[in-house]
């Protein structure tokens, strides 16, 4: 089963971004029954694309995983749907904040998830993992690179199964706000990557890897 697992480097005032963390944690000790590739991409939107494109090219994945740090929200999302549409409230890495434009003209109002998210989040709830379905990825960087990975996959006619996991702080980010922030463990972010692609893995194959 081979698997591609992003995450993303910090941006704006953000203390850091702990699904870069979890990207270097996958590529130092990967799971044990994946092929899996893990990269971070950057938060910018004229890089992400061409990026996240030329990985899924690269990789072939059945399934693709994108993660992004939400840090407004306490627990773990799994999101079900990409809206087309870019209405960033800051800048990007590159300095650009597009408003009011679509991610792609000619592209559907939107995409949802090709995850299996509801049985993503019974596993996650299963493992003690506080987790919920969202309904909203944003209007940044996380909804976009979700849009344009699920938009490239129609497009090319692959037959990868893909979606994005929002993840709150680790503590040692939430710490170095002044305003309260939720935090998980990465020990419990990792676990959310293992648990999703298994149940991911599980809807594919019908069998648990
Ligand atoms: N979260 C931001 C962009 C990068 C990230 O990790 C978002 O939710 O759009």
């Amino acid at each position: 089963m081979k698997v591609l697992v992003t995450g993303f480097e910090k941006w704006g005032k953000e203390p850091g971004n702990p699904t870069e963390a979890l990207v270097g944690s996958i590529q130092g000790s990967p799971l044990p029954g994946f092929e899996i590739a893990a990269e971070v991409i950057p938060v910018s939107f004229s890089r992400a694309s061409d990026l996240i494109e030329g990985l899924v090219l690269k990789t072939k994945p059945d399934i693709v995983l994108n993660l992004g740090l939400a840090p407004k929200r306490p627990i773990v999302n799994v999101e079900r749907i990409a809206i087309n549409l870019i209405d960033a409230r800051k800048p990007d890495n590159d300095g650009a904040q597009p408003k009011d434009v679509p991610i792609d003209p000619g592209g559907p109002t939107a995409y949802l998830a090709t995850l299996p998210t509801r049985e993503i989040l019974e596993e996650l709830r299963g493992n003690k993992i506080p987790a919920a379905l969202s309904y909203s990825a944003g209007t940044y960087l996380c909804n976009f690179v979700m849009y344009k990975t699920l938009r490239m996959i129609d497009i090319r006619g692959l037959s990868s199964i893909a979606g994005f996991i929002h993840v709150p702080y680790t503590p040692d980010l939430a710490v170095r706000r002044d305003e309260p922030a939720a935090s998980m463990p990465m020990s419990l972010l990792r676990k959310t990557v293992e648990v999703s692609l298994r149940a991911s893995a599980e809807k594919l194959t019908g069998e648990r890897p």
